[in-house]
């Protein structure tokens, strides 16, 4: 008997070793398998699982001082893929909402709001994630629209604790840029505001949905030093999550908007009672009101898709084309558009300017100029430019000074817009948009004015100016020189007053400056 268990031991170590099978096993795998089988019945839906990402790319080192304008990219380069949409029943888990300023309800409401929850939130739609990662990670590069390569996959898994976390690449070019600027003579609001503690306090922050760092929200100033504001809300939570930068510039820029005030509601006042600013025609060369309006549904210019831009375009033309009376126009596409015909479009100041090295290094210049377009009626009085800065820019401009019929015209095509396309709104806010400087009204009116002895020194036509709240910019916007004496004087703060005030407050401050032109 002990001979017998002793042989077939032997056999058994000696089947083990050729690797051949016992009957045994056999069952037991079997077994194993109908136990699958049967568990794996009924089969749960299945998620795409995101591909590994690819490792991210060496950052170079953010450039010191402000670049020429760098010539327009030529052609857009292919929509990145869209990330699969995570599983329907799972609704993306925001970080704990520790960052909100007290007036913003909750970052999560803000989106819903901003973003039309129902449409990127409820139905686990993760879309715009992707890019502004990929915004990060082409600012990294160096590059405004690199492919996408790991950021956008990793934007799907944000949710994983892990992925809460800032790159180390994008910390070490947060703090070379942060060493550069605080070294620099940099006038920026930035700079007034990013000391070290708050720089410390937000450096390791992310917006919930669209995992936007603070290097989103600063690298247009951390390139340009000589930029006057600096920063930019990749997306709108940026508001909340980094109010501690945010929440000061506003209120330095826009005359005393505390973080516990609260923008008025809309109101355009009576329209009627604004006149022309220069009857006889001795210094107004021009009046142009203008507003931002940010789509419901759609984050800022760093986060959108080549995609969203194409869709928003046909959007915004389609929607444009519905108008009537002297709002009656044609959209022109900027993909196709003649240089010549752009070029002329920009020289009489009816079209944006291309290549912006601001709106570039904020990411904002991405698959150009796809989505981009102008819309404007036969004589050019009323204009909607279509996701330059924001998504619209709605326009109403003519020779003179006649402020009162420029207003009126504006008033009504906004109405007339308003109707058939929501807009992003935020109680606190205002109306939301790319720059902080442009929240709440988003109104600059504006007159391109020569007053030649107040100009003689343009630090004091500055230092009159910002007497009355404006702004002096050059003759072809913001950024830009004087030419041939000509000087566009503007409302400078749009937040914490009416649209009615902030155009009013450039008709009285010109009509001061008008008169203390004639008294020199
Ligand atoms: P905004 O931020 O209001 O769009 P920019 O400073 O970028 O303004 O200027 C955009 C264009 O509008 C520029 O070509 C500028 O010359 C033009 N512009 C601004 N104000 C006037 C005006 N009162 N008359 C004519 N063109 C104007
Ligand atoms: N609105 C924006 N173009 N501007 C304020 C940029 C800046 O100078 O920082």
């Amino acid at each position: 008997m002990f001979a017998l268990w002793y042989l077939s031991l032997a056999l058994d170590e000696i089947r083990k070793r050729l690797g051949w099978t016992s009957i045994f096993d056999i069952f037991k795998s079997n077994k194993i398998a109908t136990d699958r089988a049967i568990e794996q019945k009924p089969e749960p839906i299945k998620v795409p699982t995101p591909k590994t990402p690819e490792p991210a790319k060496p950052a170079p080192v953010v450039q010191p001082e402000a670049k020429p304008t760098p010539p327009p990219k030529p052609a857009p380069k292919p929509d990145p893929p869209k990330p699969k949409a995570e599983s329907p029943s799972a609704p993306p888990t925001a970080e704990p909402i520790k960052n909100v300023t007290p007036k913003i309800s909750s970052a999560e409401s803000m989106d819903r709001k901003i973003f039309g929850a129902s449409k990127n939130l409820e139905n686990g739609e993760s879309k715009p994630k992707a890019n502004i990662k990929e915004a990060t990670s082409s600012f990294l590069e160096g590059e405004g629209q690199a492919p996408p390569t790991f950021t956008q996959t990793k934007t799907m898994t944000l949710r994983n604790k892990s992925d809460t976390m800032v790159d180390a690449a994008v910390l070490q070019k947060l703090e070379d840029g942060f060493a550069k600027l605080a070294a620099s003579d940099s006038k920026s609001l930035l700079k007034k505001y990013l000391t070290k503690e708050v720089f410390d306090n937000l450096k390791n922050k992310k917006t919930p949905s669209f995992g936007s760092t603070l290097l989103d929200v600063i690298q247009s100033g951390l390139e340009n030093h000589d930029s006057g504001v600096g920063i930019y809300a990749p997306d709108a939570e940026a508001y909340s999550v980094f109010s501690e930068l945010f929440d000061p510039i506003i209120e330095d820029y826009h005359g005393g908007f505390k973080k516990t005030d609260k923008h008025p509601a809309r109101d355009f006042g009576d329209v009627s009672t604004f006149t022309n600013v220069d009857p006889n025609n001795e210094f107004v060369v021009s009046t142009r009101v203008r507003c931002g309006r940010s789509l419901q549904g759609y984050p800022f210019n760093p986060c959108l898709s080549e995609a969203q831009y194409k869709e928003m375009e046909e959007k915004v033309s389609s929607t444009l084309s519905g108008l009537e009376g002297e709002l009656k126009g044609k959209f022109y596409p900027l993909t196709g558009m003649e240089k010549a015909v752009q070029q002329q479009l920009i020289d009489d100041h009816f079209l944006f300017k291309e290549g912006d090295r601001f709106l570039q290094a904020a990411n904002a210049c991405r698959y150009w100029p796809s989505g981009r377009g102008i819309y404007h009626n036969d004589n050019k009085t009323f204009l909607v430019w279509c996701n330059e800065e924001d998504h619209l820019r709605i326009i109403s401009m003519q020779m003179g000074g006649d402020l009162g019929e420029v207003y009126r015209r504006l008033v009504s095509a906004v109405n007339e817009i308003e109707k058939r396309i929501p807009f992003s709104h935020d109680d606190r806010l205002g109306f939301l948009t790319f720059c902080p400087t442009n929240l709440g009204t988003t109104i600059r009116a504006s007159v391109h004015i020569k007053v030649p002895k107040l100009a003689a020194n343009k630090a004091k036509l500055e230092e009159v100016a910002s007497k009355y709240n404006l702004q002096v910019r050059g003759t072809r916007g913001e950024h830009t020189e004087a030419e041939g004496g000509i000087y566009d004087i503007s409302n400078k703060r749009r937040m914490g007053l009416t649209e009615y005030q902030a155009v009013k407050e450039m008709y009285d401050g010109i009509t001061e400056l008008i008169k203390l032109e004639k008294s020199l």
